[in-house]
């Protein structure tokens, strides 16, 4: 019987792919003026082109949706253009790229948003910590809790972003509703204090991920979207009082829209342990389930063996070595991360990392 492998094919919704291993959206900070992709970024992605499949850093559904400096938007023409030269050089190289679709809800600063106004978001809750701004880390503001109406029109924003990276050529669409931002402040209750139909039960909770989810196929198609959950990261200072319910439920949800896949950060960002229980997650869901979070060749080879996971998204691995892939075959050895070249900056420590074959680097 043959071992399904990390460089075995699959079959991603309505997208095939040539191995497992998945870049994992990584927010890079090197957007040009007016959060435009340009020639940076499209070499950079070009060069991790041998990924499986690439899913780009979280890009904004709309003005509102901005938290930090230099991040693309995928909400105008000038966006659609810029990401059009990034697929297109995936595309030329081999790859296959999903964009990540971000709205940061109150993860904002004043600053940021359009005409100064303070972040949305399901509750008027601050979070603790600070916001990255122009002009450095300044105190998260209490944000303004979204009228029901105002809720509608950002799942349709949603819609047309997705239309938006569709027309930018991109393989699919990742609806990123993970890590503290605005579709899991909807999700878990520190967060979510509505009574309207968006939250108060769990079932009001989850229905802005499912409008989302729904508006977001239908204006692509399922094999086209995958989403991305978070359960137990309490970055952005987030928590919730039952997770295991409170997920479990929602992947029973996104289970029934035969979606390209599950992206789950298992455990906190960062850290190997679960506290969680992932298989209830898996075994709700029930469709192609992709892994992220600390895995190595070895682990990850494991995951897959052992049908705990059908694909591993790697993040800072892929950051720092572009030819991931041929390293991981070879059992060659890894470039390190400078971790302060991680959120903005210039080629350094972004298109720099070597390849293990000098020639590919060239033509990278
Ligand atoms: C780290 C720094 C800035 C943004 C995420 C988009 O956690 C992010 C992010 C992470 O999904």
């Amino acid at each position: 019987m043959s071992q399904i492998s990390l460089f075995s094919p699959i079959q991603l919704g309505r997208v095939p792919l040539e191995n497992r291993m998945v870049m994992a959206p990584m927010t890079r900070n090197r957007a040009e003026q007016g959060n435009v992709a340009g020639a940076m970024m499209a070499k950079y992605y070009r060069q991790r082109a041998t990924a499986g499949l690439i899913i780009t850093e979280g890009s904004q559904i709309s003005p509102q949706g901005v938290g930090y400096p230099a991040t693309p938007g995928i909400h105008n023409e000038a966006q659609v253009a810029g990401w059009r030269k990034v697929t297109d050089a995936v595309h030329d190289a081999g790859g296959r790229i999903f964009i990540q679709l971000w709205h940061v809800g109150r993860i904002s600063h004043p600053s940021l948003q359009p005409d100064g106004a303070p972040p949305v978001a399901p509750s008027a809750v601050k979070p603790a910590g600070e916001a990255y701004t122009y002009e450095g880390l300044q105190p998260f503001v209490t944000p303004r809790a979204l009228e029901t109406d105002e809720i509608r029109a950002i799942v349709a924003q949603y819609a047309q972003a997705a239309k938006n990276a569709q027309a930018a050529g991109f393989d699919g669409a990742e609806i990123h509703a993970a890590n503290g931002y605005l579709i899991d402040q909807f999700l878990r209750d520190r967060t979510n204090q509505r009574n309207d139909e968006y939250g108060g039960s769990l079932e009001s909770r989850l229905r802005f991920l499912t409008e989302v989810v729904e508006a977001v196929i239908q204006a692509w198609s399922p094999g086209h979207v995958g989403v991305r959950l978070s359960p137990e990261n309490s970055f952005n200072d987030m928590a919730d009082s039952d997770p295991q319910t409170t997920f479990n439920n929602a992947c029973e949800k996104l289970g029934k829209y035969g979606l390209a896949y599950l992206h789950m950060l298992e455990g906190e960002m960062l850290s190997a342990e679960r506290k969680l229980d992932y298989r209830q997650f898996i075994d709700r869901f029930g469709g192609t389930y992709m892994a992220n979070n600390g895995y190595t060749k070895q682990t990850a080879q494991q995951a897959l063996e052992e049908h705990r996971a059908d694909l591993i998204a790697f993040g800072i691995p892929f950051l720092a070595n572009p030819d991931l892939v041929e390293r991981f075959r070879q059992d060659g050895p890894l470039n390190e991360a400078d971790q302060s070249t991680f959120y903005g900056g210039d080629e350094h420590g972004y298109t720099d990392y070597p390849f293990l074959d000098k020639a590919q680097a060239l033509t990278g």
